[in-house]
């Protein structure tokens, strides 16, 4: 029997039908994604068996059951906020928590233990975008809808990697653009990405050059008569000071030159229908909100919001970003979009939960709540659904203050995480698969997830864990819930106690649903009033949501150009790795993308640095250090890095990226700068290379150590700076002990040595290692292993039956490598979709399609792995 849900990456929120055997299609009645999938939700099926999980909660490493666990968790939280005061505990959470969940966490912090220390993962990810939001139109509003990416003339894509990190929205503008070649796409990236692909311009950006390049938009708007004065005067202030401030400012300072500035100036001036949608890129810097608002000004001095195929579009990252926005999941906001600020918004809300308290002032901010924890003033901290010595700057430091808290506890759904190892308490969560509840996507609309797996060992729902501690601290009545639907009932309900106030958000049209109701609930879009019509789209006829009505423009400075030494390092994410990898990382053909941690340098500056390719590069921030792969390519501007934040110490030896990105914040919105590390670089000394490929688990061994999932088990890439030890001994460190045969081979040319290990008749594991990086087909050995070939082809490196070394995977749902495209190019296949009909590249989810045209001859530059 299969369950209609919704895929628990990323914001673009795509309908699913699932199984529990583990198929899994894209819902064609799903209006987010009409049946289509990526390359991650399509592989969900991989992800969801038991291994790895946490399936009992934990009490300093031993197991035990939910009484003991939840009456300790509830006892130490209450004496430390006896002892020590309500703002001595805090909840870090996280967009992807489902809404239900969400609910319960914030209305146990903000209204009985009356803190406001609750912040979610989301001020790593949105809080500008809600910061500028709530400073132009005074709510966190998103105005527009999917369609109207597909109605728009020109799509303005800054700081989004489209292509990889929104793949379904990706491909509805790849598809409205076949249908509408007039339809122009601009890139505004300081890299060049797989979206840049499918861009008419890609403006390659300096870093935080944002502001100067919109600021310079809307003089050029103002001075070639572009305002929308009716729209202007109706509905908008600010427009005078916004503009003076902007004709202050050099667009030059964007780093782009005339001509560009020029073309990209009279695109978006001609243009009626523009959609300008942004992500990472503009959120994650030290003057975040001001981009987010330079972007907002532009669409509101042109009234180019809220109609078909027009507006500034903020697209969500995590499944649930949104609806922990509504919720009040940040540390500065109440549930319902209301504000803590505001004494009769705080008296409703307390009103309403008929709570002993309630918080008075915004909480502690993400990196502030950290660094509370470090300084000794959180002295209980409970982590839900999120990975924070992972994913937050100065990872290291995070990963110190964490385990500097007397009491801390994590809800996770992995038995070891970075996170989950600091912590004194674990305790299991349900699955997504296992859990029931909602989440809301970037276009406002409300999903079921609904369970189709049963819930396995001891694991609980994450709201039923926080309504058991609640009961436990003493109040029952108030988290008395025995369903995700009871929760959501309680939700809606709070729009009706606040509608009063007027605001964006109301879904009190949904407070008398059923429990039946609730489980058959289709995707639906916010407003759902109870009474009249909700709208579809924002703004159109003003209707702000500042005291006055209208929407606020906003007099911005573009940041100064940053001058320092060494390089700027830029982090992002890669096609298919979701985050901390802790799902994505079990699936062999999600990690066969780009199995290694590495780092994209200009070819002159890995020259510079002496780097040569496939060697390992030290990047440092002066405290800590960490080691990647090289990639040099031109996709990145001299002085600038890349690199990916998936990398844990789970699965690597340096650990996450994070460590060497020591970031500032965003004043306004506390968002921390996370495209924005400076580190130096240099050459990692490695003595030896190795690499290895086993069908029992790895350990982590040696100096430089990645460890990726395989077909038939487990590989790892290895260098030491060191002499090399035994290799026998080596490889017992990296699998456990060898009961079974070994060969050994020596090759005096190379210098490389290869050991191979039998059990049974058949081969479980081979190490290679050499003086030099190690050549030598991967895919080749992973083959191998399990098979009962005998030594000698596999130690050569060699297919057994004599098949071809398919490369690295470019196309994941079908299992394609380079070397087969590159074939299939050299027997004449000149398209994308002669490609697809030769090999079954791209014709799964198609994520792969950008990668696949920068293979072909007519674009020189490729963007897969390389
Ligand atoms: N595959 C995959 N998809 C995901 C996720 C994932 O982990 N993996 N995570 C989800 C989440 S939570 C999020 S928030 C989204 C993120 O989605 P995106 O924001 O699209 O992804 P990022 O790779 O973080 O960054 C986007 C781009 O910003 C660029 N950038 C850096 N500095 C600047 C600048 O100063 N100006 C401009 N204009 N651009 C700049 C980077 O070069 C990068 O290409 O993805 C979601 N989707
Ligand atoms: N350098 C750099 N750093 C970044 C970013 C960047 O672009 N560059 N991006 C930032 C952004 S935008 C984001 S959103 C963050 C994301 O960073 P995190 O939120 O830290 O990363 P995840 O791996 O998604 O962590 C989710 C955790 O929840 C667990 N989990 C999964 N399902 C459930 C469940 O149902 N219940 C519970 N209790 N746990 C569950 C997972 O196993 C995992 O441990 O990273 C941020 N960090
Ligand atoms: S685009 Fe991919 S990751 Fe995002 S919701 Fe859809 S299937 Fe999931
Ligand atoms: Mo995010």
């Amino acid at each position: 029997m299969s369950t209609c849900t919704t895929c628990p990456y990323c914001g673009v929120g795509c309908g699913i039908i699932a199984s529990p055997d583990g198929s899994i299609k894209g819902d064609p009645t799903h209006p987010a994604n009409l049946g289509r999938l990526c390359s991650k939700g399509s592989a969900l099926g991989e992800t969801i068996d038991l291994e790895g999980r946490l399936l009992t909660p934990m009490v300093d490493g031993v197991e035990t059951d939910w009484d003991e666990a939840t009456a300790l968790v509830a006892r130490k939280f209450s004496e430390t906020i006896r002892d020590h005061g309500r703002d001595s505990v805090a909840f870090y959470v996280s967009g992807q928590l489902l809404t239900e969940d969400y609910y319960v966490a914030n209305k146990l912090m903000k209204g009985f233990i009356g803190s406001a220390n609750i912040d979610t993962n989301s001020r790593l990810c949105m809080a500008s975008s809600v910061a500028g939001h709530k400073r132009a139109f005074g709510a966190d509003t998103v105005p527009g809808t999917y369609e109207d990416l597909e109605e728009a003339d020109l799509i303005v894509l800054v700081g989004s990697n489209l292509a990889w990190c929104h793949p379904v929205l990706h491909q509805r503008i790849a598809a409205a653009k076949e249908a509408r070649p007039e339809m122009r796409i601009v890139n505004v990236d300081p890299r060049r990405t797989a979206t840049s692909q499918l861009a008419d311009l890609h403006l390659s950006i300096a870093p935080d050059g944002d502001v100067a390049l919109f600021n310079g938009l809307l003089a050029h708007l103002k001075a070639t008569g572009r305002v929308n004065r009716a729209y202007v005067n109706a509905h908008v202030t600010g427009f005078d000071i916004a503009v003076e401030a902007a004709r202050a400012t050099d667009p030059a300072a964007s780093g782009l030159p005339a001509d560009d500035l020029a073309v990209f100036y009279s695109m978006w001036a001609s243009t009626g229908k523009v959609v300008t949608v942004y992500s990472q890129g503009v959120n994650q810097s030290a003057c975040g909100t001001d981009k987010v608002n330079a972007i907002l000004n532009c669409h509101l001095a042109t009234g180019r919001i809220g109609r078909p195929g027009m507006g500034p579009f903020s697209v969500t990252g995590q499944p649930n970003a949104m609806g922990g926005r509504e919720v009040g999941g940040l540390a500065n906001m109440l549930a319902n979009h209301l504000d803590i600020e505001n004494a009769d918004h705080r008296d409703a809300v307390q009103g309403f939960w008929a709570s002993p308290t309630m918080c008075t002032a915004p909480g502690l901010k993400a990196v502030d709540l950290f660094q509370a924890c470090a300084d000794g003033r959180i002295k209980a901290l409970w982590v839900m659904s999120t990975n924070p010595a992972v994913s937050l700057p100065d990872a290291q430091g995070v990963a110190d203050a964490i385990a500097n808290v007397p009491f801390t506890v994590v809800s996770d759904i992995m038995a070891r995480t970075d996170t989950g190892d600091l912590a004194d308490v674990l305790l299991p969560a349900a699955a997504w698969g296992e859990k029931s509840g909602t989440v809301t996507n970037s276009e406002r609309r409300i999903s079921r997830q609904r369970p189709f797996l049963p819930v396995p060992g001891q694991a609980r729902p994450d709201w039923q864990i926080i309504c058991d501690v609640a009961r436990a601290m003493g109040w029952g009545a108030a988290f008395d819930h025995d369903s995700a639907a009871s929760i959501f009932r309680e939700y809606a309900l709070l729009s009706v106690a606040t509608r009063q106030f007027g605001r964006d958000f109301d879904i009190s049209g949904l407070a008398n649903l059923t429990d039946a109701e609730y489980d058959a609930l289709p995707p639906v879009q916010w407003p759902l009033p109870a009474t009249g019509k909700g709208q579809h789209r924002f703004f159109a006829d003003g209707g702000f949501f500042h005291p006055d009505g209208k929407a606020r423009m906003l007099p911005l400075t573009a940041p100064a150009t940053l001058k320092d030494g060494g390089f700027q390092l830029n982090t992002g994410r890669n096609r298919d790795q979701w985050h901390t990898m802790t799902r994505t990382g079990k699936s062999p053909r999600l990690g066969a993308h780009l199995a290694e941690p590495y780092v994209e340098i200009h070819p002159e500056d890995a020259t510079k640095v002496g780097l040569g390719t496939a060697e390992l590069c030290v990047l440092s921030d002066g405290r800590n250090t960490t080691v990647l792969r090289t990639l040099p390519t031109d996709r990145v501007a001299r002085g600038t890095l890349f690199a990916p934040m998936h990398w844990t110490r789970q699965v690597s030896a340096s650990g996450p990226v994070n460590a060497v990105v020591q970031a500032g914040t965003d004043p306004v919105s506390g968002q921390p700068a996370l495209k924005f590390g400076r580190v130096s670089a240099q050459r990692f000394a490695a003595r030896w290379y190795g690499f290895a490929t086993s069908a029992t688990e790895m350990h982590l061994h040696g100096d430089y150590c990645a460890i990726a999932r395989t077909e038939t088990g487990w590989q790892a890439e290895l260098a030491g700076l060191t002499d090399l030890e035994d290799p026998q001994t080596m490889l017992s460190q990296l699998v456990g002990p060898l009961a079974g045969s070994i060969s050994v081979v020596s090759d005096g040319a190379t210098g490389m040595q290869r050991v191979a290990h039998h059990a049974d008749g058949r081969l479980t594991a081979l190490l290679f290692l050499a003086p030099e990086p190690v050549q030598l087909s991967r895919a080749h050995a992973v083959a191998a292993i399990g098979q009962a070939s005998p030594a000698g082809a596999a130690l050569a490196g060699r297919a057994a039956g004599g098949q071809a070394d398919s490369g690295p995977t470019v196309c994941a749902c079908m299992s394609v490598g380079l070397n087969d495209l590159k074939r299939a190019i050299a027997d004449g296949a000149a398209s994308v979709d002669a490609l697809g009909q030769c090999t079954g590249a791209g014709t799964n989810c198609g994520a792969c399609k950008p990668e696949l045209a920068a293979l072909l001859p007519a674009h020189p530059t490729a963007v897969a792995a390389e």
